[in-house]
């Protein structure tokens, strides 16, 4: 396969067409604290077999995308060990005992270098990926990605990770007004709650495509070939 020939992928609204050199696989904050049995995501109740679903399409995409020389990037929600990109209204939200910089299963909470706040082994990044550690939920705020997609040549972006309906549609709405095209594949996208997975994704297919696309991974690995 040429990575520089347009290559058009079956999706929703309508076909996505993309140059492969030109397109990011971004995956969003498949970090331990939320996919892992027993993390904090767990620990707050919530299901997470809803997520870990995502991560065979996600090794297959990723395998793909790394056979072919393209440009992947990871993000991770997370914080400074002092707190001081935390801001209070966050810290405090919820109302929970236990709450972002405090101790939890994986060490603490949503802080950079804890346990649960790395990336899941299964899609570890490669050292010469480049890892976007955001303080936000949106990938562009407070981080470098921009930048570093600018320095790249890159002008689509394959967005995957969790969950739906935070991380991921709000970096592909960060990333649609700063003018990327989005797709996102359904089976690479994963919500604690089934229908916020439904709505998340016809939320960015809607209106003729008003924030993305919505495929599957199976889809763009043959439009890959
Ligand atoms: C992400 C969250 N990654 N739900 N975070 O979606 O708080």
């Amino acid at each position: 396969m040429s990575t520089s020939t347009l290559v058009s992928v079956e999706a929703e609204p309508y076909a996505f067409e993309f140059i492969p050199a030109e397109t990011a696989l971004v995956i969003i904050d498949m970090q331990r604290d939320f996919l892992e049995p027993g993390g904090f995501g767990e620990m707050l109740g919530n299901d997470v077999s809803q997520l870990r679903r995502t991560i065979e399409p996600n090794k297959k995409l990723l395998a793909a995308w790394r056979a072919a020389g393209l440009q992947v990037i990871h993000t991770r929600e997370g914080h400074r060990p002092d707190l001081t990109d935390l801001p209070p209204a966050k810290k405090i939200r919820g109302k929970s005992a236990t709450t972002i910089g405090d101790v939890g299963p994986m060490g603490r909470i949503l802080v950079r270098g804890e346990e649960g706040h790395d990336i899941i082994k299964e899609l570890y990044p490669l050292p010469d990926e480049p890892v976007i550690d955001k303080p936000g939920k949106g990938a562009f705020f407070a981080t470098d990605l921009q930048a570093i997609l600018q320095n790249k040549g890159i002008k689509k972006l394959v967005v995957t990770g969790v969950t739906t309906e935070v991380c991921v549609n709000t970096t592909v709405r960060e990333a649609n007004d700063r003018g990327y095209d989005c797709l996102v594949p359904s089976d690479c996208v994963g919500s604690y709650f089934p229908e916020f997975q439904e709505m998340g994704l016809k939320m960015i297919k809607a209106q003729g495509g008003i924030f993305g696309w919505v495929s599957d991974s199976d889809k763009i690995l043959a439009a890959l070939g």
